[in-house]
């Protein structure tokens, strides 16, 4: 079994997406989602928790798409907070704080952290050959030059990273280098910059991923051959104009690396939401008290990010706490195929809303295919047969049976007067399906933890129709008031244990069921009596073929990138580099 955590602080993390791009179904479930189902989980549990996240607003990736666009960094990057930010909220992603890497605590927390780790000497000083284009007179970003991976061979390996074998690269390491937008050659060029000394950090990383014994085996087996090669140092600074400068003499107009100042973000969104709620000093319990527990969530390509970089910066800082669980999650393709935004192919979440359907739905399919352990795929026809044979069918219908029957045999009113063994024997199964579904969670297996919700349904299911209430409710009331109490309090069972899962039903289910205490382990004990409040509507109703093909015509139609900014072609744009 899973294990368990004390009450303490738990602080859970979703990787900053980029705002280069409008958020897809593989983002979501990629991150936002098992990182909100964990968080809310965790709230239920008593325990102390800051949800945080945001933009990753700096860098190449922003400024290349502003490029495109002809647009600012900064047109570019409040449009798409905004977008972003109210994605997630309809989704119910429950950010305690979405902030944005372009905001002034996140600068001052970036450079405050680079001169502790400078001061302490894991910072070096050196010359870097740069790719730069003659024509524009550019450094080009790293994103912007493309080549054929030296590990794997792949063609189309980006300046910064391989995509198809993970590896981190530098764009001096790229075989046939070429610019990513006129595919010309670039030319060599040295610049002094700034190198974050990661050999120092080394037997520090290793001693602590050698005892990460509960992450999952392919985020261990990454890091582990990460550390085998042997970590050389790696350039932190630019020279782009775009990000946060870097605040030491003689590196002037240069800014940091994306990915040094944007896991920073971490904590500087921790201690922006601290303040706002009006405790300043909150945020050092989540990030000084080594007994709070930091979850970070994240795509599979992220994870060198996580297991080495950023906890070697956390070395060399001293003080910050390290990852406890790295929660590095797979991919999610769309109809046996890779999602594209230029091809139409995917689910593309800012369409979603107009679909019309209850956030809930979407989020009920979308748990089965978390990538927790694999790749996974979205298909319109398991999208509706899960949520019309799983969560109308069995759910929604024993819930709905069971409190339609109060309400119209029982004027909503019903009481406990003595237990059966049988009606014991059910609730002790009910309450082991609920801590395994605790357990699961506990452990961030979320489908699995879901299916023991299902359980739970599948046994009152069971219990109704064996029991047939419909029939003893002419032979003998008070029995029949004994059997719809105890499917009450199975009704209560699920309302309770799908909170973190789907949030605005669980609490329709709870509102009607007249639920005071809706935590994880007072829910347990049962209650005498119900009096429940109004004629009960369907929680959930059955998807047809015209909603799903509706959905699907929306929610496949990505929306270009230019369309949001087409009425900003005013004279306050700046086009081009100059905007950088
Ligand atoms: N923005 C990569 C990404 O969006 C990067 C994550 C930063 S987490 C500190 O996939
Ligand atoms: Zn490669």
């Amino acid at each position: 079994m899973a294990r368990r955590a004390k009450k303490g602080r738990v602080l859970v993390l979703c990787a900053l997406p980029y705002t280069n791009g409008v958020p897809h179904i593989g983002n979501l479930v990629g991150s936002h989602l098992p990182a909100d189902i964990f968080a809310r989980y965790c709230r239920l549990k008593g325990v102390e928790t800051a949800f945080i996240g945001g933009t990753d607003e700096n860098g190449t990736p922003t400024e290349v798409s502003a490029l495109e666009l002809k647009i600012t960094p900064k047109e570019l990057t409040d449009e798409l907070y905004e977008v972003h930010r109210s994605i997630y909220e309809w989704f119910g992603i429950s950010y305690d704080n979405f902030s944005r890497t372009s905001n002034p605590t996140h600068h001052s927390t970036t450079q405050d952290f680079f001169r502790v780790i400078y001061r302490k000497g894991y910072v070096s000083e050196g010359v870097q050959r740069l790719p730069y284009c003659e024509k524009d007179r550019i450094f080009l970003p790293d994103r912007y030059v493309e080549g054929t991976c030296p590990v794997c061979g792949y063609q189309f390996a980006r300046g910064d990273q391989c995509e198809n074998c993970s590896t981190l690269l530098d764009p001096v390491q790229l075989v046939n280098p070429r610019c990513k937008v006129d595919g010309s050659a670039p030319v060599f060029k040295d610049s002094g910059q700034l190198f974050l000394e990661l050999g120092k950090v080394q037997k520090r990383l290793e001693e602590w991923i050698s005892t990460r014994k509960a992450w999952r085996s392919q985020v261990v087996a990454l890091a582990e051959g990460w550390l085998k090669e042997g970590l050389k140092k790696r350039s932190i600074t630019r020279d782009l104009r775009w990000g946060v400068p870097v605040p030491l003499k003689g590196f002037e107009g240069k800014v940091f690396y994306v990915w040094f100042d944007a896991p920073i973000g971490y904590i500087s969104a921790t201690k922006e939401w601290a303040v706002a709620s009006g405790k300043e000093d909150e945020w050092k319990g989540f990030w000084l008290d080594k007994r709070t527990r930091v979850y970070n969530f994240l795509g599979k390509d992220n994870i060198p990010f996580h297991t080495i970089f950023w906890p070697g910066m956390l070395f060399a800082h001293g003080g910050f706490n390290l990852p406890y669980d790295v929660v590095g999650l797979q991919f999610c393709n769309y109809e046996g195929d890779k999602i594209s935004k230029s091809r139409n192919q995917g689910v593309f979440c800012e369409s979603v809303p107009e679909a019309g359907l209850d956030p809930d739905i979407w989020r009920y399919y979308l748990i089965h295919i978390i990538p927790e352990t694999r790749d996974t795929d979205f298909k319109w026809e398991e999208f509706k047969s899960r949520v019309n044979n799983e969560l109308v069918a069995n759910i929604g219908n024993f819930v709905h049976r069971t409190t339609t029957f109060a309400w119209n045999n029982f004027g909503g009113e019903v009481t406990r007067k003595r237990w059966t063994a049988e009606e014991r024997e059910l609730l002790r199964r009910a309450s082991a399906l609920a801590r395994e579904a605790e357990g699961l969670l506990e452990s961030v297996h979320f489908r699995d933890a879901l299916s023991r919700v299902l359980a739970v349904a599948d046994l009152g299911n069971e219990f109704f129709q064996r029991k047939q209430p419909w029939k003893m409710i002419n032979e003998n009331r008070s029995d029949c008031e004994e059997v719809i109490h105890t499917c009450l309090l199975v009704a209560e069972q699920i309302g309770v244990l799908l909170q973190p899962f789907l949030p605005g039903s669980a609490k329709k289910v709870l509102d009607l069921l007249g639920t005071d205490d809706r935590s994880l382990a007072k829910a347990r004990k049962p209650r005498r009596a119900f009096k429940i409040a109004a004629a009960p509507q369907v929680p959930f109703k059955r998807l047809d073929e015209d909603q799903v093909q509706k959905a699907k015509a929306l929610a496949t139609r990505s929306r270009p990138m230019k369309d949001y900014f087409a009425a900003r072609k005013g004279p306050g744009s700046v086009a081009g580099l100059d905007g950088l």
